[in-house]
């Protein structure tokens, strides 16, 4: 199925929504990982707007899709994208990271709000995504898992671990869609620890294994397409994208990793981001 000119549309504005989300919690809060969340935002609006069965009419449903942040520190997207799809109101944003808050700075698991697992310890998302979607398959529900990962998670040696069994039992329902920004906490994935090819790496540990540029929706949707009608196998999808898009001053710097915008630095981007 081709995106129609509509739906593309409502993707890209929902995109949009989220970096203009992901600055104004960061700036309020402070503190946060604004870098991650707007590089992802393109792949994560083509998820949660064209595939993924979650909204505030199925919550409770054990049969809808379930949503896994491996990359936990991004979920000022997450919060931004469960709140545009109607599961609760966009004034909680403005609690992000705030004491009391069920909006922390890593996941916490809800099942009022969606959030489907508790996360932020690099590894655990993907393992948690396979036992969800081998519990999906004994109770016969028709979910799909989809987890979020990141190329700095990749180092980590539980997610290969859970790659191994996945393919094994041969999750067909399971989706991973990695952010490979080549920036993890530190700087440049290449000086800290290379994952290399992650594609090559996912096929053979038994995947069905693609790379997209994650900012052009269509190919994200055409992964994800061609990752629904795979059936004897999970799949996996390498998003390559730039950290802070559609900021200037934010794309391509590992500062950006986990550090608020100032008063002016949120002016800025925002302006950037045509609010
Ligand atoms: C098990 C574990 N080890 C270390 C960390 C600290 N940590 C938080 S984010 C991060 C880098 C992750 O890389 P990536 O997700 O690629 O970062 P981004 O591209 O979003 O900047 C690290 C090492 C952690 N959260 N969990
Ligand atoms: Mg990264």
């Amino acid at each position: 199925m081709v995106l129609t000119p509509e739906r593309k549309h409502e993707i890209e504005q929902v995109a949009r929504q989220v970096r203009i989300d992901t600055i104004e919690m960061t700036h309020a809060a402070g503190c946060g990982h604004p870098g991650g969340p707007m590089g992802m935002a393109d792949f994560m609006a083509t998820l949660f707007i064209a595939h993924l069965r979650l909204d505030g009419g199925n919550l409770h449903d054990p049969d809808r899709d379930r949503m896994v942040l491996g990359n936990g520190h991004t979920c000022a997207g997450l919060y931004s994208l469960l709140s545009q799809k109607g599961i609760f109101p966009h004034e909680l944003l403005a609690t992000f990271r705030k004491l009391g808050s069920p909006l922390q700075g890593h996941p916490h698991r809800n099942p009022e709000l969606g959030i489907d697992m508790s996360t932020g310890s690099l590894g655990t998302g993907l393992s948690v995504g396979a036992g969800m979607a081998l519990a999906a398959r004994l109770n016969g529900w028709g979910s799909r898992i989809y987890v979020a990962s990141s190329d700095g998670e990749s180092q980590e040696g539980q997610i290969w671990e859970a790659a191994t069994s996945a393919a094994h039992y041969g999750l067909s329902n399971l989706c991973v869609l990695v952010d490979f920004n080549n920036i993890q906490i530190d700087g440049v994935m290449r000086e800290v620890m290379d994952v290399r090819d992650l594609r090559a790496k996912y096929e053979a540990f038994g995947w069905h294994a693609v790379e997209v540029d994650g900012h052009d929706v269509d190919a994200v949707d055409g992964a994800l397409c061609e990752a629904r009608v795979t059936d004897d196998r999970p799949s996996a999808i390498i998003c390559h994208t730039t950290l802070g898009k559609g900021v200037s001053f934010m794309e391509n710097d590992a500062g950006w990793h986990g550090v608020a915008p100032d008063d002016e630095q949120a002016t800025q981007a925002l302006a950037e981001l045509g609010v």
